[in-house]
């Protein structure tokens, strides 16, 4: 300005981007369909000292669960807790005026600092299940059924294996104030680990569980035994990760209103009450059905999942 001096504001700052836990949303669906996202860009600073405004930051919201990987696959933010939150992208600093740079000796600074670009990331978003409890079994064990009789879950049930594709997810209401969330899986087989049958892709749903409920019946097929199949499906977890062997478990010996069933009974009960507590049930007469329950609340309880674990090691 002519005899008035330097009068040129500083720029706005770039606005940041932030990625943002929201319990209420389930999937990344929304993020499909606009995968580049911007936060807005600071204004310029102008003339009579004008600073210019600030851009917005941008929040990007993600369910919980969410994982954020680089291009190398590696894990950079995990986020589970509700309402958590990490800046992604830094955006750029604003400029400084030519205002900040009058001093009594340069009085008309015909310069100005640029401001600086913001940053600019590619990052992989990807979901994991958040079930508290995951059902496994050999296909035809009734893991869909058990599902749709306990939980709002409603996964489609047949006598043929691998009916279930997908993994679902099912509330379980234990009373007003507690409920928890149980994940009817794909059957596994022997080899799934290798992927044989529908494989253990779907584990990396399951590595969240924090407690596994392993479904074993009697079989239609001759060769296959109830403790046998335990001890397949415990062998497949564990070469996939070993550690998930370490999670609380309990066995529940489904379909127990079959003749064949109750027949082999006493002696499937006695040999796997060597690995964990065994729950006979039926989800077609219910029978065992509230004791099957019980104990899944019982264990996630004594996980803490409704707040401080309440210290007895019932699985030890
Ligand atoms: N008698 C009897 N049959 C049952 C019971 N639960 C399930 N079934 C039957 O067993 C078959 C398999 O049941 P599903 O619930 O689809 O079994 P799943 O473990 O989900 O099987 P996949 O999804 O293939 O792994 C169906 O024909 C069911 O009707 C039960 O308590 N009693
Ligand atoms: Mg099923």
């Amino acid at each position: 300005m002519p005899r008035g001096g330097p009068d040129g504001g500083d720029g706005g700052k770039g606005g940041h981007v932030y990625l943002r836990v929201d319990p209420n949303l389930a999937t990344l669906i929304d993020l499909r369909y606009q995968q580049r996202q911007f936060a807005r860009d600071g204004q310029p600073g102008g003339t009579n000292d004008c600073t210019g405004s600030d851009g917005e930051d941008l929040v990007v919201r993600v369910p919980p669960g969410t994982q954020v990987l680089n291009d190398a696959g590696e894990v950079l933010y995990d986020l589970v807790e509700p309402h958590a939150e990490v800046m992604v992208a830094r955006g750029g600093r604003g400029g400084k005026g030519n205002a900040q740079f009058a001093t009594p000796s340069r009085r008309t600074p015909d310069f100005a600092q640029p401001g600086e670009d913001g940053e600019e990331l590619e990052v992989t978003l990807s979901l994991k299940l958040l079930a508290d409890v995951a059902l496994i079994g050999f296909p035809n064990a009734g893991k869909s059924t058990l599902i749709r009789t306990v939980s709002n879950a409603r996964p489609r049930v047949a006598d043929f294996p691998f009916t279930t594709l997908q993994p679902q997810l099912g509330v379980v209401r234990v009373d007003d104030d507690r409920s928890y969330v149980m994940a009817d899986m794909p059957g596994l087989i022997e080899g799934a680990a290798d992927g044989v049958g529908l494989g253990l892709r779907f584990l990396k749903h399951i590595e969240r569980a924090q407690a596994f409920v392993f479904l074993v019946t009697v079989s239609y097929e001759p060769a296959r035994g109830i403790t046998s199949d335990f001890d397949v499906l415990r062998g497949e977890l564990g070469r996939f990760n070993p550690e998930l062997l370490r999670r609380p478990y309990l066995i529940g010996l489904s379909q127990v209103d079959r003749v064949d069933v109750r027949d082999h009974l006493d002696e499937a009960v006695a040999a796997l009450s060597a690995h964990a507590p065994v729950y006979p049930f039926s989800a077609f007469s219910r029978e065992g059905l509230k004791e099957l329950t019980d104990a899944i609340t019982a264990l996630l309880a004594a996980q803490g999942r409704w707040g401080e674990a309440c210290g007895e090691d019932i699985w030890a």
